[in-house]
């Protein structure tokens, strides 16, 4: 994931070079696009292997965050093809925002500050597709960088994101 993150990296740099932003575009400057570093399954309760109500995962991201409540939400799909939106006009989720102590991969620990995102499934409502973990985040709505004065839109840059799958790891 470390090689992974330093080549998503290098890939950003070249673009901001190719489009010039490196001279203008104070909006861009501004509000820097959050990448999802990891994303994992913290609980997996009634039937393993299926997302659903109690279940929990967490997303770390690359940059302090804030999450705007109401326009908070993850669309995920899964392998099937099944696709949920988990949010305000889907399956409720619960989430908060903790400070963690976090370990790279040298075992160094260091005190990341609102980077972590814990969301739990807390009701289903609806006809909820079966969501097979792991299942893949495809859009994330609702999360911006901490830094940000005025919240935006379409911050989080799935896309180029490390690691999108919620799964084991
Ligand atoms: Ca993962
Ligand atoms: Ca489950």
């Amino acid at each position: 994931m470390k090689l992974r993150n330093k080549v998503a990296g290098g890939v950003v740099a070249v673009g901001m070079a190719v489009t010039g932003s490196l001279f203008a575009s104070p909006a861009s400057a501004a509000s820097p696009a959050l990448k999802i570093t990891d994303a994992y399954v913290t609980g997996d309760f009634g039937t393993p292997g299926l997302l659903e109500v109690g279940d929990s995962f967490t997303l770390v991201f690359d940059k302090a965050i804030q999450v705007q409540g109401p326009s908070f939400g993850i669309t995920v799909a899964d392998a099937d093809g099944d696709r949920v939106y988990l949010g305000d006009q889907g399956p409720e989720i619960r989430w908060s925002i903790e400070n963690l102590v976090t370990y790279n991969k040298k075992g160094r620990a260091s005190i990341s500050y609102d980077r972590v995102l814990a969301v739990t499934i807390v009701e289903l409502w609806g006809t909820v597709p079966g969501l097979d973990l792991p299942t893949t985040i495809t859009e994330i709505s609702g999360v911006y960088p901490a830094s940000a004065g005025a919240l935006g839109g379409g911050l989080v840059n799935v896309a180029r994101s490390a690691d999108k799958v919620i799964d084991a790891e």
